[in-house]
């Protein structure tokens, strides 16, 4: 097996340590410790289940002995793919109490990416659910995921089993348990959202992690008396970690979990629970802005509420603090590979309405550079690059992604196009790599051409984003045809039998005759991509 790393240089490090940054904290050391400060605080909130600190620690601690007992070792990566349900967390703490390492996969995924996954972590195990909230039957991808990975020893289902392992038999010796893993080792794999091809697995260690979300506390004013209402999908890093569940749960605070972010559902939650902070995605935000002033439900209590994962405008930064009143927003520009910008709770208007904020960390270094590689003039857009003691230095297991990504001196390359305002908030500009932002959604475009590209009757494809009012972005497939010209429905019905997750699918398709590359002959996919944006946007 490959193995995990996630190597800062010793002058670096030493730095981050010797700033108070990196604590030598743990994932199971500081959950133990919550469990025995307050063992009978709430800790997991789902409808009707309600688990305290002390009924979570002891759930994790019996998954993990589950874990060693079915002969699963402490090393072994466990792709984890569960909705927002109490048994995320037992599984997650059982598999860092068992100094096992969850890679997290979101509910959406399907067969293609879940053996991606498996296959670049080199998974001994899945968990999943039985079903998920939509209705998706896990055990069936479960199924055609063992029979092409032979690695894959064990599939544990929360839920009814079937031929699996049930998770909740799941128990063993507590005495056969290993000590807590080293604070600088890799305690998980977060998925990048895919800017070139296929998800990049990012190696998180407990260290960095625990402090970017400890920071984020201070930040966005958590406390022991939060409750964090989690609407998106926990495995998402953006609810995970800023300051999302993890930062909730180091609190001792409540974190409480919706089963949909719509606000039908989440209103009551909030009224009932008195949640307190919240984040969501631009067109989410727009939805619970419209819908908040006539609910008949009580939001009182809830006083932050953060937006990232796609760009706010203005316009609609306005409209939802203007529906919120009592609320204040926050913007939030983050990445799973680390940096997490955020506007301050007690910025002016001016700064929370029209900037995505500023990084947590005094030692977070930010580049704003132009293709050639040299600052740009102050307030100018520029390619954003970033290094600090939350950010990665490489990803797991993909040297060509890693020579792209990295510069030789360790900072990465965001891919976003930001400009900095004189105090040192971030507005972001647009991107400079090919992926569509569908609602915070991800979507790598060479991902798409390459499945369109297996059709018999696709001769080629390019995928672009184009602007939508209620996405931010969606998809668009240039398809030069082959053949039998294939209709726009039989192609998206197509798309779907490739076992991708339903965002992926191209929201609009359009026939082309060709991509009339110019006399110049070939140009750069980047290019071609460009201009076939601009000619849809001047026909519309
Ligand atoms: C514009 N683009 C944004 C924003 C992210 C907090 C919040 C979000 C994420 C996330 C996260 C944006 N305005 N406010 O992990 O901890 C785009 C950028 C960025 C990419 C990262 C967190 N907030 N983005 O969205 O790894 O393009 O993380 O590089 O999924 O989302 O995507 P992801």
């Amino acid at each position: 097996m490959l193995p995990l790393r996630q190597v800062w240089p010793d002058e670096f490090a030493a730095r981050y340590r010797a700033a108070g940054y990196w604590r030598g904290e743990t994932f199971p050391g500081f959950l133990r410790a919550r469990a025995a400060e307050r063992p009978d605080a709430p800790a997991i909130i789902a409808g009707d289940r309600r688990w305290t600190y002390a009924g979570l620690w002891a759930r994790a601690e019996a998954a993990a002995a589950g874990f060693l007992a079915i002969g699963l070792r402490p090393g072994d990566r466990v792709v984890v793919q569960l909705g927002n349900i109490p048994e995320f967390f037992a599984v997650v703490f059982g598999l860092f109490r068992a100094r096992m390492v969850p890679v997290y996969a979101l509910p959406g995924h399907r067969l293609t990416e879940i053996t991606h996954f498996l296959r670049k972590s080199e998974a001994a195990a899945y968990v999943c659910a039985d079903r998920g909230a939509d209705g998706f039957d896990y055990r069936v991808l479960a199924r055609q995921a063992r029979e092409s990975e032979a690695r894959l020893r064990h599939v544990i289902v929360v839920g009814e089993a079937e031929e699996f392992t049930p998770f909740a038999g799941l128990d063993g010796d507590r005495g056969a348990l290993p000590g807590d893993p080293d604070p600088s080792a890799v305690a998980f794999l977060q998925i990048s959202g895919g800017t070139t091809g296929l998800s990049k697995l990012i190696p998180r260690t407990h260290d960095d992690y625990i402090y970017s979300f400890r920071a984020s506390n201070e930040i966005c004013g958590v406390s022991p008396d939060s409750a964090f209402l989690v609407a998106l999908p926990a495995a998402h890093n953006f609810p995970m970690s800023s300051p999302g569940h993890m930062g909730a749960l180091y609190a001792g605070a409540r974190v409480v979990l919706s089963p949909s972010p719509s606000p039908d559902v989440a209103f009551p939650i909030i009224a009932r629970e008195g949640v307190t902070i919240t984040g969501l995605v631009p067109p989410l935000a727009l939805l619970w802005a419209q819908s908040a002033p006539a609910s008949k439900h009580d939001l009182s209590s809830l006083k932050v509420l953060l937006v990232g994962g796609a760009k706010l405008t203005p316009e609609a930064a306005r409209r939802v603090q203007d529906s919120l009143p009592a609320c204040r927003l926050q913007q939030v520009f983050g990445m799973a590979e680390g940096l997490v910008n955020y506007t301050r709770l007690d910025d002016p208007d001016p700064i929370v309405l029209e900037t995505q904020g500023r990084p947590i960390s005094p030692d977070d270094e930010v580049l704003i550079l132009d293709d050639l590689g040299n600052p740009v003039p102050e307030g100018e857009p520029g390619n954003l690059l970033t290094r600090g003691p939350y950010t990665i230095r490489a990803y797991h297991n993909d040297e060509t992604a890693n020579a792209r990504s990295f510069t030789p001196d360790g900072y990465y390359r965001t891919g976003d196009i930001v400009c900095r305002t004189p105090q040192g908030y971030l507005v972001v500009q647009g991107r400079a790599g090919d992926h569509i932002n569908r609602a915070g959604e991800k979507i790598s475009a060479e991902e798409i051409e390459d499945h369109l590209l297996a059709h018999p009757n696709v001769f080629d494809a390019a995928v672009v984003s184009v602007p939508d009012e209620y996405l931010g972005e969606r998809s668009c497939a240039f398809i030069i045809p082959r053949g039998e010209k294939p209709r726009a429905v039989a192609l998206k019905a197509w798309m779907r039998t490739r076992n991708i997750a339903e965002f992926k699918v191209p929201d609009q398709v359009v026939l082309v005759e060709s991509f009339e590359t110019t006399a110049a002959g070939k140009i750069s996919r980047k290019e071609l991509r460009a201009r076939l944006r601009a000619r849809l946007l001047a026909e519309e």
